[in-house]
């Protein structure tokens, strides 16, 4: 009998390679695919909302991933996409050189995730390298079994995959920093702003480490964890895709105004303020005297858009093309005091992370960091979710040395710090306190072991 190759061994719901390549031929005229491409997501432990604000963050990938099997077709410019969850994802059939940014970010459907990672791939290629590969098109066939909008990043798992099943297609080789940058980009198609966290983790991460990952320029640096704790992931089981709304977008600018405000009143060029690490850098503060600032400047109560345009000395029209976002243009009001006091006091928690890991710090210091991040997430960020607050109060209840939201937010998963030695006693009373209520299984919890980045196969 021939083996079959599994991928997410230690979840229920493993991808099964001779599943993917029998949808594969079913769909695709009974070809074999030619490669396949593994891309995993991530649970970050600290620096949450940071990473587009340029601050260092801090994940690890896990093992469920979204794997691509793929075939070149020549004389042809069609991609062909089909995905094993069929009766969720419908078939696509796409010309290759004529997909639109604008056309990506009309709906956030799997489809175009898929086709922002093609986009973003050829935009790598310089007009020579484009030439040859004309009449080149490919069929692709999806499989995944990250939870989807739930804060592990599978959108960017799907983007990155895409970037590299057609990189690899073309042969053309890239740096894995490089391959992180560009599937940033691309995923920015589809109308998020998001920071690059989630793709450089996807392609960056080693097996066994948590990684340390800074932006501008993009650096990687791993970590071992505690080897007396667990880390658990949970699902509270609300989804919230990041691309439907612009609750998203809105934190983005958020961060963007507080940025721009400060170094108004400070009489910089406010207009190139556009990260709140930029201001900071400019100014060549500390974080805490950025905490300093932030008291200074920014008021608690909401501003409104002509408040802001009053102080920026500019009109709406300018405000909407300096500052926001197409989907954030008709947001009327803004919290700026509290979203960069989270940014700045998260940035400072990452920090102190990154050396209690370093100097064996103790397991209750790290899991306060923990708690903190997520109370600043909820009550400053705003980006919690009353299932989510529960499962943290169960998590806590369940003696989590730590625990807070991972990804995102409004909904999504937790990941909690638990002693290695009281794991399964913890994940059976999340089971009874939690889960019994919903009549979910266990499916929806697992403990994360640091896997490896995005890998590229002949054979699986
Ligand atoms: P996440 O927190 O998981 O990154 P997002 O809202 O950013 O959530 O993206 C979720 C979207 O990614 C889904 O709505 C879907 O379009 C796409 N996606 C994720 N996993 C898959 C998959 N296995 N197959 C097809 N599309 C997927
Ligand atoms: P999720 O929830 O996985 O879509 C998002 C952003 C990250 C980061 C986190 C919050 C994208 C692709 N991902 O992740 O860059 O800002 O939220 O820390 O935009
Ligand atoms: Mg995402």
């Amino acid at each position: 009998m021939e083996v079959d190759y599994i991928w997410g061994t230690t979840t229920n719901n493993a991808i099964s390679v001779q599943k993917l390549e029998q949808h594969f031929r079913e769909n695709f005229q009974s070809y074999k695919p030619e490669y396949y491409v593994k891309v995993p997501g991530r649970v970050n432990l600290i620096g949450e909302h940071v990473d587009y604000c340029g601050y260092s963050v801090f994940p690890m990938a896990i093992e469920q991933c979204i794997v691509v099997a793929a075939k070149r077709i020549n004389n042809q410019q069609t991609i062909q996409l089909t995905n094993l969850s069929s009766e969720r994802y419908e078939n696509v059939s796409k010309n290759i050189s004529s997909i639109s940014t604008d056309s990506l970010s009309k709906s956030p459907c799997w489809s175009n995730y898929f086709l922002c990672g093609v986009r973003g791939a050829r935009e790598y290629l310089s007009e020579s390298q484009l030439r040859p590969i004309e009449n080149v098109g490919f069929l692709f066939a999806v499989a995944g079994n990250i939870p989807e909008s739930s804060g592990l990043s599978s959108s960017s798992a799907l983007v990155t995959a895409a970037v590299m099943a057609t990189l690899v297609g073309y042969g053309v080789q890239i740096s894995r920093l490089e391959l992180a940058e560009i599937s940033a980009k691309c995923e920015r198609y589809i109308g998020t702003a998001g920071g690059g966290m989630d793709q450089a983790i996807a392609v960056n991460a080693k097996q066994g480490y948590a990684t340390r990952i800074d932006f501008n320029p993009l650096t990687i640096k791993q970590f071992r964890l505690p080897n007396d704790v667990k880390f658990i992931v949970a699902q509270s089981l609300a989804v919230k895709n990041k691309a439907a709304s612009n609750d998203f977008n809105t934190r983005v600018v958020e961060c963007r105004l507080a940025s721009q405000i400060i170094a108004k009143r400070l009489n910089l060029e406010w207009k190139h303020m556009t990260v709140l690490a930029t201001l900071q850098k400019n100014l060549g503060n500390t974080l805490d005297q950025m905490i300093e600032l932030v008291h200074q400047h920014l008021h608690v109560d909401k501003y409104s858009k002509k408040e802001i345009c009053e102080i920026l000395n500019v009109s709406k029209n300018e405000l909407d093309e300096v500052s926001l976002t197409p989907n954030t243009i008709d947001v009327t009001e803004f919290f700026l005091h509290q979203r960069a006091l989270h940014v700045f006091e998260e940035a400072k928690r990452m920090e102190t992370f990154c050396k209690l890991c370093e100097n064996s710090g103790s397991a209750s210091d790290l899991g306060k960091l923990m708690d903190d991040s997520h109370s600043s997430l909820r009550d400053l960020y705003q980006c919690s979710h009353p299932d989510l607050e529960e499962l943290v109060d169960v998590c806590k209840r369940g003696r989590a040395y730590g625990c807070k939201l991972t990804g995102a937010g409004w909904g999504g998963c937790v990941v909690a710090m638990v002693p290695s030695a009281g794991a399964e006693e913890f994940v059976k009373f999340v089971k009874d306190q939690f889960y019994s209520k919903r009549n979910a299984d266990e499916k929806c919890m697992f403990t994360t072991n640091p896997s490896e980045g995005a890998c590229a196969y002949l054979k699986p």
